[in-house]
């Protein structure tokens, strides 16, 4: 007799189990992406994107520029570290004039950090602003 309701108890524990494990991978991600030239004085431009829950900076990046025709990007692979961002907007970094794509990470505190991995590997995390920053090394 009191097998029933632990049965129902238990089924709906899975349930509310499971729905959280299913919410959790069907998640986007949203996050910010600012592309800044101060080496030309462009003025910055701000894109808003998504990428799927712990997925790559780099699929953020494709999904942007799939659904928005004012921003493309281009990366080389590197056989070390896998995809080095290239060109934004057009624009390439140039080893003969030492300059290139920067990535740099803002949270929503405003503190801002130079991740030490590439497009490739970088998992952003809710609600970062991803600065594409061209500048010379
Ligand atoms: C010099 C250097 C740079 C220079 C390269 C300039 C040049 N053309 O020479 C500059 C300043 C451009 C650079 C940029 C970045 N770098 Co760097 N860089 C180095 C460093 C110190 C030496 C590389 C080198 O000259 N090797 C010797 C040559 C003979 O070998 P090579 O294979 O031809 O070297 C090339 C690659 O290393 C490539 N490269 C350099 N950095 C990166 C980063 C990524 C993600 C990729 C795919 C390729 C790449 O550029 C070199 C020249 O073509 C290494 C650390 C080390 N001591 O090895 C870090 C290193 C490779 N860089 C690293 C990182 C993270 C970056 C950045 C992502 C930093 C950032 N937050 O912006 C950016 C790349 C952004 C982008 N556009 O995709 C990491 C990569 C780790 C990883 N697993 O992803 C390393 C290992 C340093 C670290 N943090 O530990 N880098």
């Amino acid at each position: 007799m009191m097998v029933k309701p632990a049965l129902h108890s238990a089924a709906l524990l899975l349930l509310l189990l499971l729905s959280g494990i299913l919410t959790e991978y069907d998640d986007q991600v949203p996050l910010k992406v600012v592309v800044k030239n101060q080496i030309d004085g462009v003025a910055p431009l701000n894109y808003n994107t998504s990428v799927v829950y712990r997925g790559i900076l780099l699929g953020a990046l494709k999904r942007l520029m799939s659904l928005n025709s004012d921003f493309k990007f281009t990366y080389t692979e590197n056989l070390n570290y896998g995809p080095y961002l290239e060109s934004v907007n057009g624009l390439a970094g140039n080893s003969a004039d030492h300059t290139y794509w920067e990535l740099l990470v803002e949270y929503p505190n405003g503190a801002t950090k130079r991740p030490d991995v590439g497009i490739g590997c970088y998992i952003p995390a809710i609600n970062e602003t991803i600065i594409l920053n061209f500048t010379k090394w």
